[in-house]
């Protein structure tokens, strides 16, 4: 059945609604510079999204668009992620050799029985073109083993002690001191959810000290700074963004949070400073969810279109209305 055509112009212009200028959008979010390379059964290096401290063996398992299912090799399929074709983390085949950084081998083969020509060679598939890849070159301030204060993403009302755990171009992983992992992300110097040491005491609020730490209520940064011989990250690194410009009513198009493969037209709801509650038209309001703002899922209207990704529109919507249908 062909899909009946539908026009954002005319959605726009029934809804009286505007669409979020191109300009509120970051680059990862802005019609891409360059075509989407990538072919199925393509392999590279990339971060789990699930376990965002590995870069993991993967494989290209489905392209539309600017947009990839990729693999993790030797995982189930339950495990596959959707990434844009420039998305930061994804890397060519020996990157991770090549930028000091542990490569996780695939499922069942251990760090010494794992070699990347034997692997390709004996999976007789071959490695993304290094070309396909989008490069990062600009570095930040930041270091491995810095210390700094930082807003636990899944508690968002905990700011806690956090340290550098890995830096790659531009971007770093947040780590919290003596938690495993689950908690970890990765930002840039201009998040708003990191802030130097000392923030919490200058600004008048609690600071969460690291799991386990024998007097959380009186946690002393110098102390706890010279007992972990570390650092803490320069205040000159931080450079907080300016907060987004995004307005209530404004419509984009974005990823669906159920159904990752799918990219549906959604309206802003909500705003604060540095994030957006999205709702997806013609859809129960009990999916509307709060992203932040450069959120790489987020895209200007006509992205889908530029990029030949399908669109869904939004359910009762009526199809382009044509001259051709008379009436
Ligand atoms: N109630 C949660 C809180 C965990 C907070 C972890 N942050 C500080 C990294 C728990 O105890 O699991």
């Amino acid at each position: 059945v062909k899909r009946r055509s539908w026009s954002w112009q005319q959605y726009l212009n029934e809804q009286k609604a505007d669409a979020a200028p191109p300009t509120l959008f970051t680059q990862d979010q802005s019609f891409p510079s360059k075509k989407n390379g990538f072919k199925v059964g393509m392999k590279l290096e990339g971060i789990d999204p699930l376990h965002p401290s590995m870069l993991c063996v993967l494989t290209v398992a489905e392209v539309i668009g600017h947009r990839l299912r990729l693999h993790i090799d030797g995982y189930s399929e339950c495990y596959d992620f959707w990434v844009n074709a420039d998305s930061a983390h994804i890397h060519p085949v020996g990157w991770c050799k090549d930028h000091n950084h542990k490569l996780h081998p695939p499922k069942g083969l251990s760090d010494a029985e794992f070699n990347w020509q034997e692997y390709l060679q004996s999976s007789g598939s071959c490695a993304a073109p290094p070309a396909l890849f989008t490069c990062r070159t600009a570095g930040c301030e930041f270091q491995v083993g810095m210390k700094l204060e930082a807003v636990d993403k899944k508690n968002p009302g905990l700011v806690c002690v956090a340290s550098v755990a890995d830096v790659i171009d531009d971007h770093f992983l947040v780590h919290f001191d003596n938690w495993d992992d689950s908690y970890d992300y990765w930002c840039d110097s201009s998040s708003p959810y990191i802030h130097p040491v000392g923030w919490c005491e200058k600004e008048g609020r609690p600071l969460t000290a690291p799991q386990g730490h024998p007097n959380p209520e009186n946690f002393v940064w110098e102390e706890y700074l010279q007992e972990t011989s570390s650092a803490a990250a320069p205040s000159s690194a931080f450079t907080l963004r300016a907060p987004h410009a995004f307005q209530v009513n404004h419509r984009l198009e974005a990823v669906d949070r159920r159904n990752p493969m799918l990219l549906r037209v959604v309206t802003v709801t909500d705003t604060e400073d540095y994030r957006i509650k999205i709702h997806y038209d013609g859809w129960s309001s009990q999916f509307d969810i709060w992203l932040d703002s450069d959120h790489c899922d987020l895209h200007p209207v006509g992205w889908c279109q530029r990029t030949g990704h399908p669109l869904e529109p939004p359910p009762g919507s009526s199809p382009l209305s044509s001259p051709s249908q008379g009436v």
